[in-house]
């Protein structure tokens, strides 16, 4: 099936080339999973690639936790992820004004070099989405920002609130790929895609098929639940990453996202 056939409105009401370049590699990999490839050594990230890579459609990174980080092995390693076709998401979490955010772009880590996709909290206005898309221009390269409209932590402060403020902000800007949702929460969810409709994406973390609670405050909903409620992606870390064998859980992942994506569209 074409991705515009499968995706439907999805497909039709957002043309953010990132958007669709989403729509399409989840396609081709059958798969709607987002690795948190939250490993903190180059070995380990490299080798969890290789292990699990042909089950994701994307790969999400904290680049700031690696310990033996240089230029050189990221490079690479970014080259690895593209090879398995996946789109590179820094999930950096921006926050400051639109033009420290695009300063922040560059810096050690030249975030808008590698990265597909970032995250940002709205908490300072809506130009933070323009100064990261200004970072991506800076270097020849397009971007779609994800921005927090609910998270999947105990006790956090996005209320319904502020989540329809983002919402109502991030919706008509085109240099807003989409929103995180709070994958734990299907009930939370649906209010979110009510509130999204169909112009922009909505990925999740917060999913495990084991439900139920984290470490530290982290909480876990079903992957099918969460698809069933309007999640284009589900973000899965220790899920598969702590599994005993990554590559089979991952894999499950991927039956799981992509069966109830099949559901979802009947
Ligand atoms: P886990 O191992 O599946 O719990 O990892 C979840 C990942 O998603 C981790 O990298 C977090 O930084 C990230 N995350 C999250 O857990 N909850 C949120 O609300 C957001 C991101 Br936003």
């Amino acid at each position: 099936m074409q991705a515009g056939e499968a995706w439907g409105r999805r497909w039709t009401e957002n043309s953010l080339p990132m958007a669709r370049a989403f729509m399409e590699a989840a396609c081709r990999k059958k798969s709607l999973v987002c690795l948190a490839a939250d490993r903190s050594t180059m070995a380990e990230l490299n080798h969890l690639i290789d292990e699990v890579g042909p089950h994701l459609a994307a790969l999400k990174t904290h680049v700031d936790l690696v310990d033996d980080w240089t230029p050189e092995a990221w490079s690479a390693f970014c080259s690895k992820a593209t090879a398995a076709d996946l789109l590179i998401f820094e999930d950096r979490k921006f926050a400051d004004i639109g033009g420290i955010s695009r300063k922040q772009m560059s810096g050690v880590y030249d975030i808008r070099s590698w990265a597909d996709l970032v995250t940002a909290h709205l908490i300072s206005g809506p130009d933070i989405v323009d100064g990261l898309q200004a970072g991506w221009e800076d270097v020849g390269r397009n971007g779609g920002v994800l921005l927090l409209a609910q998270m999947s932590s105990r006790g956090n402060l996005l209320n319904p609130a502020y989540t329809a403020q983002v919402v109502a902000l991030g919706k008509t800007h085109p240099g807003v790929f989409g929103f995180i949702g709070n994958g734990s929460r299907p009930e939370e969810l649906k209010l979110l895609r009510q509130a999204v409709g169909d112009g922009k994406l909505i990925w999740t973390p917060g999913v495990n098929l084991e439900v139920g609670d984290g470490e530290m405050g982290q909480r876990y909903g079903d992957p099918r639940e969460a698809v069933l409620a309007g999640s284009d992606c589900i973000i899965v870390g220790s899920g598969i990453h702590k599994a005993e064998n990554p590559a089979l859980q991952a894999e499950a992942y991927a039956k799981a996202s992509w069966s109830a994506f099949n559901e979802r569209l009947k």
